[in-house]
């Protein structure tokens, strides 16, 4: 007979109640006398997760087979089964499932996903299943293999559960284990083999290099090899952990403690392809507001109108380009979200629109906990709609944060979500541009977990699931909430969003930054690992509190955090309540002037970070990768952590230590490269010593690069005409998407846009180049030319541009906007071309 564990008991007792009361109404059932499993009453150390429940049994041997769709369920005496599918990909589903019809239930994964049609084939010792080079043997003697096009990429036991717990693990051989990245936000280096880490969103203010977990869960690992790549996803909001393994000892474990065993396995060729199939799966970031890729400006708090006035003044006056301020928890009444404290704001709503007219928009933020306090409108709303997170007699949970005494909407509820979605409406009228979301852990004070209680109840599709269930889901439901309101009160609008906490698939709803950080060298190194893995886990949208949250840089800390944060999508200055102001100015002129330096380059780069974003759309690829991402067959590449790739052209070497004036780097093999600022030359397969003064952030350009750029400008839209420069470096080829729209609204989604691409190949004597025009641009005005530079050529002989000759300007000595000239550069042998109509596909050969 199968044996309920106590919780399981519980869900049961809700499912029932719930089936019995009307929709809307508590569940006020007397439960307090039933006790939870203690698996659902505890935070399990990851260390402890494998080894303090020594009862583990495998599923064991199945007492029938049944075909699905999508390929078999493994059916056991008590009928439970262990249904294995093969999905669009194609990658592998293993599901245990109570009841053979249950629902596809999750809150990270879009829908139902789509199965394909495997082949399958059963005998005495073996079922195999197959499809689109992907094949999954089980052996009667429980052993597991996954092959993709071939080639053995892991074998596993089938999956075992603890006695009397509610945990369950898969252990694996190990042949995917060389490279292990991913985890979503975790507080480590950028390759992540050897350590058990562990998921419970949690508030970890001034976490360091090791702390596990912190804000946020993303239960998805990927690992690298020149030959496959594997992608990992535990779907799962309760508490989980992966064990990686390491080369020597290479075994993996992926397991979690309560809800139905739901994994996914995704084999492919390359980290492109396993990323596509999980973001296919997990969802992909929308196209942010192209003002968001601008710098932000931020600190807890700019206190009340003349100060938030003052740091934007003082912005324009130094010509820092930028575009975002903030408001911190002291811009609400009380910390009341939804709320504005009129004696320090007294006209938000003038206040804006002044500084929208210098270009600023401004973000604010909103907590999840609210103030018992009658008459405060939230309050009333959320109590009188019965929408809070329960306590196990069905009355509200309360917790003290900010506000003092809260309670909390319960955001795994739909009607909470579309109720507290209307809320913004307001904060909107008043004219704010976005959105932040903190504490969403959530976070609670004075509770000795620092979150609400375990013997809080959640909806959880109609479930009524203990705490320990869904936590990690908390975060992207408020994000769900947010973003789902924010789309329906402006329908033509993007969303610009920040969240703390997140779980899979937060990338849809929100953009990330890695919490309350600290201001030392360490954590400069470390926030540019954690970014990594966290694009390289779907949530491409990511930063880190420029200059560090907890204390105060050096000028020299803070001039490298500027360089640093220049190269991530998220390019936020943020620092906490009693820490010196860290705005640029506060460092010292040479602070000063290389801040003004590298922020410039951003925004002359803002062409490129776009036209990443607008491809990971498509793919869901980061626009801030690690070398390996393009360059994986060279194993070097696979360790590095202090150089990433923005796109697959650029490189940056960001100096992560105090006191380097030059520093080492090393350029990936077969290919060759291009210093930035002065063109120069080096080989791949080899490390250099390259310069890096204070006020310089390395970067290189690979032979055959495409890097679209753009006018400097103080903030985006500052002159509606921006005119494009579309770098290219010889030796090889490759090519670039170069991609324009309004910036600002969904208008590209009904082809508002114009988006093309740009390769370059190039032979003996002979380069060319193909602008491909990929739309025909409906209701958008396209630029009326672009340029294109290349460097480092010798001077043409001949220019055509579709067959016809274009005239050439020798040793000009500015660039020249006459119909169509093209302009060579003796001294630094640089030839522009300016290339009119972009809209329409066009062929530029040149002769030397
Ligand atoms: O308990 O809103 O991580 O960025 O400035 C601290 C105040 C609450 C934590 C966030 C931080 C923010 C701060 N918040």
């Amino acid at each position: 007979m199968k044996k309920i564990a106590p919780a399981l008991s519980v869900l049961v007792f809700f499912v029932l109640v719930s089936a019995c009361s009307t929709p809307a109404e508590p569940a006020t059932a007397p439960v307090s006398a039933v006790e939870l499993h203690p698996d659902l009453r505890r935070i399990v150390a990851p260390a402890n997760f494998a080894t303090d429940y020594p009862d583990w049994r495998s599923w064991g041997v199945w007492s029938s087979v049944e075909e699905v769709p999508g390929g078999l369920d493994l059916i056991y005496p008590s009928g439970e089964r262990l249904r294995w599918e093969i999905l669009e990909g194609p990658l592998v589903r293993l599901r245990h499932l109570q009841v053979p019809n249950a629902p596809h239930l999750s809150y990270a994964v879009l829908e139902q996903p789509k199965v394909l049609s495997p082949r399958i084939e059963t005998s005495e010792r073996l079922l195999m299943l197959e499809a689109e080079g992907l094949r999954l043997e089980i052996e009667t003697s429980l052993r597991v293999r996954l092959f993709w096009q071939g080639v053995l990429v892991e074998s596993f036991s089938l999956p075992e559960r603890a006695s009397d717990s509610q945990r369950f693990r898969v252990r694996f051989a190990g042949s995917a284990s060389a490279n292990w990245y991913g985890l979503g936000m975790k507080a480590w280096g950028l390759r992540l083999n050897g350590r058990a880490y562990h998921f419970w969103n949690s508030d970890t203010y001034g976490y360091r290099r090791g702390t596990d977990p912190i804000y946020s869960t993303v239960p998805y690992a990927l690992g690298v090899q020149p030959q496959f790549s594997l992608g990992v996803f535990l779907d799962n909001p309760a508490q989980s952990y992966f064990f990686l393994g390491t080369q020597d000892n290479p075994a993996w474990t992926v397991g979690a403690l309560g809800n139905d065993l739901d994994l996914y396995l995704i084999p492919d060729s390359t980290p492109l392809g396993v990323t596509k199939s999980y973001t296919r799966l997990s969802g992909r970031s929308e196209l942010p507001p192209l003002w968001s890729l601008g710098y932000q400006q931020s600190r807890y708090s700019y206190t009340d109108h003349e100060e938030l006035m003052a740091i934007a003044e003082v912005l324009r006056s130094n010509r820092l380009p930028s575009d975002v301020l903030y408001l911190d928890i002291d811009v609400m009444d009380r910390y009341r979200s939804f709320t504005i404290n009129n004696d320090a704001f007294p006209n938000m709503k003038d206040l804006l629109t002044r500084l929208r007219r210098m270009g600023f928009k401004v973000v604010t933020i909103l907590d999840p906990g609210i103030a018992v306090a009658p008459g405060y409108h939230v309050y009333d709303q959320l109590k009188q709609r019965g929408l809070y997170i329960r306590d196990a007699r069905g009355q509200p949970v309360q917790a003290v944060v900010w506000p003092g005494v809260c309670i909390f909407p319960d955001f795994t509820r739909p009607e909470t979500r579309g109720w507290w979605g209307g809320l913004y409406q307001p904060l909107l009228d008043l004219g704010f541009a976005g959105f932040w979301n903190d504490m969403n852990e959530p976070a609670a004070f004075e509770t000795p977990i620092k979150t609400l209680p375990f013997e809080s109840f959640f909806d959880d599709f109609g479930r009524n699931s203990p705490h320990a269930l869904v936590h990690n889901a908390y975060g992207s439901m408020m994000a769900k909430a947010s973003f789902e309101g924010l789309r329906t009160l402006q329908p033509n609008e993007r969303v610009f969003l920040l969240s703390r906490a997140g779980y899979a698939g937060i990338q849809r709803w929100a953009a990330q930054w890695t919490g309350d950080n600290v201001a030392n060298w360490d954590h400069l190194a470390l926030n540019l690992s954690m970014g990594l893995n966290m694009g390289l886990s779907g949530v491409v949208f990511q930063g880190a509190d420029v200059g560090g949250y907890v204390g105060t840089p050096d000028p020299e800390l803070f001039t490298r955090w500027m360089q640093l944060g220049a190269i991530f999508p998220l390019y936020r200055n943020h620092t906490g309540k009693d820490t010196e102001m860290q705005e640029p100015w506060n460092f010292g002129d040479a602070a000063l002037a290389a801040s003004r330096q590298v922020m410039e380059w951003r925004y002359r780069l803002l062409p490129l970070f776009y036209a990443l974003f607008r491809e990971s759309t498509h793919t869901g690829a980061p626009p801030v990768r690690p070398l390996f991402w393009h360059f994986g067959r060279d194993v070097r590449t696979y360790a590095i952590e202090d150089q990433v790739l923005i796109g697959a052209h650029l490189m940056a070497a960001p100096v992560l230590k105090p006191g380097e004036r030059k520093r080492r780097v090393y350029f990936p093999a077969n290919s060759i490269w291009f210093d930035w600022y002065t063109a120069a030359e080096y080989i791949g397969g080899r490390e250099y010593e390259v310069e890096a003064p204070l006020n310089r952030l390395p970067l290189f350009v690979r032979g055959g690069g495409v890097v679209p750029t753009g006018e400097l400008m103080q903030w985006v839209g500052e002159r509606p005409r921006n005119v494009h420069t579309i770098r290219v470096y010889p030796g090889g080829s490759g090519s670039s998407l170069v991609y324009w729209d309004d910036g600002q609204t969904l208008a590209y989604k009904n082809g508002a846009y114009l988006e093309t691409q740009l390769s370059y190949s190039a032979a003996d004597r002979q380069m060319r180049l193909d602008w491909e025009a990929k739309n025909a641009p409906v209701r958008f005005q396209s630029p009326e030319y672009v340029l294109i530079r290349l460097y480092n050529v010798f001077k043409p002989s001949r220019v055509l541009v579709d067959e016809r000759p274009i005239r050439i300007q020798g040793d000009s000595a500015g660039v020249v906007e006459s119909d169509q000239t093209t302009s060579w550069y003796e001294n630094d042998r640089t030839l522009l071309i300016k290339l009119f109509n972009p809209q329409r596909s066009q062929i530029i050969d040149i002769s030397f």
